[in-house]
C-alpha cells in the first residue's frame, strides 16, 4: 500500500545524510510524496481533499463519499459558507476548508476541480486547485494531506494528464517553501488510477 513513495524538498541534504554525513535536521525540511490505492474516506490524515463542485453542497464520486463518511456537520459548514463568505459558491480552482465531522481528520479542504475540455486547456486551474489546497492546509498546519484525483472521474479528466498535474504542481508547490505539510498522499481508486500516479512519481 505504501508503493510510489518519493522524498520531495531538500533531497539534496536527505542524499547528503544517508551518504553517511553528520544528520543534520533533513527531516523537518523534507515531505514524503506517495501514491497509494484506497478510499480517502479511511485516511488518517489531518486534512482530507474533497473533489467537490462549485455550489459545495454535495454531489456524487469522492465529494458523495466524503460527506456520507463524514456526516451533516460537513454539509453544515458548508450551507454557512454559502451564506456567508461564499454566496456564489466556490469558484474552480479554489480551496476551502471545514471540520472533517466524523472522518478520522481534522479538515476537509473542499476544492472545485475544472470540468475537462478538448477545446481549451484548462490545466493551469486543475493544477491551482492543488496549489491552493495546499496552501489552506499550510495555513491550517496541517502536516498530512491526503488528494484524490481531482477531475478525473465524473468531471472527465483523462487520468494521464490529471495524474501529471497532480505531481508536478505538488511537487513545484512543495519545494518552493519549508515546513509543513511532511506527507502528502495521492489516495486512488483503482489499479489504474495508481498506475498513472505512480509513473509521474517517477518521472
Ligand atoms: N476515495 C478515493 N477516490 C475516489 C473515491 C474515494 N472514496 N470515490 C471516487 N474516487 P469524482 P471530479 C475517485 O467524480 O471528477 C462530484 O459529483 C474517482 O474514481 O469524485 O472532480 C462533485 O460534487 C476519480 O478517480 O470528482 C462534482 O460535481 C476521482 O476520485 C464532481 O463530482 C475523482 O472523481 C467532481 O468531479
Amino acid at each position: 500500500r505504501r508503493a510510489g513513495a518519493a522524498l520531495i524538498g531538500d533531497a539534496a541534504a536527505f542524499a547528503r545524510t544517508r551518504s553517511g554525513a553528520s544528520a543534520p535536521s533533513w527531516r523537518n525540511r523534507v515531505t514524503t510524496l506517495e501514491a497509494v490505492l484506497g478510499d480517502i474516506t479511511r485516511e488518517h490524515v489531518d486534512a482530507i481533499v474533497n473533489a467537490a463542485n462549485s455550489s459545495l453542497l454535495g454531489g456524487g464520486g469522492v465529494d458523495g463519499a466524503i460527506h456520507r463518511a463524514g456526516g451533516p456537520a460537513i454539509l453544515a459548514e458548508c450551507r454557512r459558507l454559502r451564506e456567508t463568505t461564499l454566496p456564489q459558491g466556490l469558484p474552480a480552482g479554489d480551496a476551502v476548508a471545514t471540520t472533517a465531522g466524523r472522518l478520522d481528520a481534522r479538515w476537509v479542504i473542499h476544492t472545485v476541480g475544472p470540468v475537462h475540455s478538448r477545446r481549451e486547456d484548462r490545466s493551469a486551474t486543475l493544477a491551482s486547485c492543488y496549489r491552493r489546497s495546499l496552501a489552506v492546509a499550510r495555513e491550517l498546519g496541517a502536516q498530512s494531506v491526503a488528494f484524490p484525483a481531482v477531475s478525473a472521474g465524473v468531471y472527465g479528466w483523462p487520468m494521464d494528464d490529471a495524474a501529471r498535474i497532480a505531481v508536478e504542481t505538488v511537487r513545484e508547490e512543495l519545494a518552493e517553501r519549508d515546513g509543513p505539510p511532511t506527507l502528502v498522499r495521492f489516495v486512488l481508486f483503482g489499479e489504474p488510477a495508481l498506475r498513472e500516479f505512480q509513473a509521474a512519481l517517477g518521472r
